[in-house]
């Protein structure tokens, strides 16, 4: 696909900041289509005929970031295939397609990849929360998420990650003047709020 029809936000936060909580309001009122690299890697992990399912499940349950070719690999490819069927928002209104993506970049490499060989973002938007909070609402919902990396010893692996992986990512497109950063300790619509006012300041 052209990246000139195309519009990527990047959705930023440490686990359990509320991603894909807000992502589903944005999706709602802005016609982006969400990808979360995450949902992405969980799906290709249990897809009959993967090659990737074991690499994948160690990666998630450590809290380890997957090698990058696979996840930009399922992200490309969705992306490839959400406009082909035409489900990307705007793209009927010869309006630029919006993709969300969810969780991705975690890693500076990886930013750079996807920036040079699929498509620069516009725009990041950052959620910001302290740990407490976001251990006991990822630690609530380990009590029926299933997901193998929600438990009390994948959780403190994951911040580990975080702080010291993915915020430089977050630092590096700072310098750049694209991140929106938003207070995640509200509720999810105060925190929505500031999302909205956050993103149409920058024309979205
Ligand atoms: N909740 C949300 N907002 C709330 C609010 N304002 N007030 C009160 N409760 C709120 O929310 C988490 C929980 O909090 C939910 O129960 C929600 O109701 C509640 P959610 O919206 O799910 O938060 P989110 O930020 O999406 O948390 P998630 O756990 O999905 O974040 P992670 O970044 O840890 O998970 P992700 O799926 O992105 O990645 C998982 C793993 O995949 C990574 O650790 C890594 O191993 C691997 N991965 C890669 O290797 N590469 C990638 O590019 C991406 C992932
Ligand atoms: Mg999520």
């Amino acid at each position: 696909f052209s990246t000139t029809d195309v519009t990527v936000v990047f959705f930023l936060g440490g686990p359990g900041s509320g991603k894909g909580t807000q992502s589903a309001n944005l999706v709602k009122d802005y016609g982006f289509v969400h990808l979360s690299a995450g949902d992405l890697l969980r799906a290709e992990q249990v897809r009959e005929g993967s090659q990737y399912g074991e690499l994948i499940k160690s990666y998630i349950r450590e809290g380890q970031i997957v090698p990058m070719e696979v996840t930009v690999k399922l992200l490309s490819n969705a992306m490839a295939e959400s406009l082909a069927a035409g489900s990307a928002a705007g793209a009927e209104k010869g309006h630029k397609a919006r993709f969300l993506i969810d969780g991705f970049p975690r890693k500076l490499d990886q930013a750079v990849f996807f920036e040079d060989t699929v498509c620069p973002s516009e725009l990041v938007l950052f959620l910001d929360c302290p740990e407490e909070v976001m251990e006991a609402r990822l630690l609530k919902r380990g009590e029926t998420s299933g997901r193998d990396d929600d438990n009390a010893e994948s959780i403190r692996k994951r911040f580990r990650t975080f702080v010291e992986t993915s915020m430089p990512v977050v630092h590096a497109f700072e310098k750049q003047d694209k991140v929106v950063s938003v207070k995640a300790t509200g509720s999810v619509d105060e925190v929505y709020a500031v999302v909205k006012a956050g993103i149409e300041a920058r024309g979205l």
